[in-house]
């Protein structure tokens, strides 16, 4: 009963004021979109996005077309977007145009310009002067220190295969165990032990839910189905909405993840992207590819094992994730206004 008395005071504006502080207080080191400020201190729709998949993702002129994209799928739906990322050091919430641009321009094979930038990297590149995309991790905790509560990309890191033997599992896992951002996604990267990944989100107290009636699965990034049951399913994005404001209203801390099977038109079947992948994984084992590195190089091997394809799917889905957590952004803001 004193949970629903509770809620009319807007628990979530009272929470966001408090930590944006952080962000909000030191503008000389940090730069807000003025657009993003705003809508966040008046309760309107932002949407976070990340970078890591602009920086090392996505190749160039893809990326670039995509980001462009992705800020006019949020705002047709009444959303502002936030691109995350870190550049020459200072954390960017809103990257302009230029920025975006920047971000995007094509890397030297050998001698990467741009980082990638998990919460372990962030205080070392501030320190440095460092410029990088900011992966779901690191883009969840500059969207939460700016009050920002739905993010939207492609697909999560997770717990790698043979993950037994090398304890590689992707620090997106523990930022969702800790920082309640909602993440809109096509679940996580089928590239990975995805079994594994969701126990892990289990023992993390992370809400996963699949987009959909009761009884669909949870996604595996290129494909609709990954085999794997879903906790829950959201009919609708007002459904999600209540969660977030739910989890808001608990204080409970913990990220959420709301999975968005890709349309039919865009999804892969597994049968044939399994191929590609389980070939991508041995490559990778030869080359001795390891740690961060992984994701990136599987991803672009496997977009040259599928002559492209893999990129389409990807881009195509990606853009569907981002209108979802736009319409989830604008839900949230209609229940809690
Ligand atoms: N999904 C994509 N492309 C990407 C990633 C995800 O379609 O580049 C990135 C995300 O930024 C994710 C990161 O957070 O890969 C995970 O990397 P790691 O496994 O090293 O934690
Ligand atoms: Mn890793």
């Amino acid at each position: 009963m004193p949970l629903l008395r509770v809620s009319r005071v807007r628990p979530a504006s009272r929470l966001r004021s408090t930590l944006s502080r952080t962000l909000y207080t030191f503008p000389d080191r940090v730069q807000i979109d003025p657009e993003v400020r705003d809508a966040v201190n008046s309760n309107k729709p932002v949407v976070a996005l990340e970078s890591t998949i602009l920086t090392h993702g996505i190749p160039y002129p893809h990326n670039l077309a995509l980001a462009h994209d992705l800020n006019s799928i949020i705002r047709s739906e009444g959303a502002v977007p936030a691109t995350i990322a870190l550049v020459k050091g200072r954390p960017v919430v809103g990257a302009t145009d230029a920025e975006l641009e920047y971000l995007c321009s094509p890397q030297p094979a050998s001698d990467e310009k741009f980082i990638k930038i998990s919460r372990r990297d962030i205080a070392y590149a501030v320190a440095n002067g460092v410029t990088g995309g900011t992966t779901i991790a690191g883009t969840m905790i500059l969207a939460h220190l700016a009050g920002i509560r739905v993010f939207a990309t492609g697909g999560l890191g997770g717990v790698h295969r043979g993950a037994e033997h090398t304890l590689d599992v992707s620090a997106d896992l523990e930022e969702l165990g800790r920082t309640p951002v909602a993440v809109v996604s096509a679940g996580a990267k089928a590239i990975l032990d995805l079994a594994k990944t969701f126990e892990y989100l289990e023992t993390k107290g992370v809400h996963v839910s699949t987009y959909g009636e009761k009884g669909v699965n949870i996604p595996a990034f290129y494909s609709r189905d990954s085999g794997i049951k879903s906790p829950f399913n959201w009919p609708t994005p007002e459904a999600a909405a209540a969660v977030i404001h739910a989890n808001s209203l608990l204080k409970l801390q913990s990220g959420m993840l709301f999975c968005v099977p890709p349309p039919p038109e865009f999804a892969i079947p597994s049968e044939e992207i399994d191929e590609a992948i389980d070939e991508a994984v041995i490559a990778a084992n030869e080359a001795q590819i390891k740690g961060k590195d992984i994701t990136p190089f599987l991803l672009d091997r496997i977009l040259q094992i599928t002559d492209g394809k893999s990129l389409k799917s990807n881009i195509g889905f990606v853009k569907n994730n981002i209108r979802m957590g736009a319409k989830i952004a604008v839900a949230l803001a209609n229940h809690e206004s």
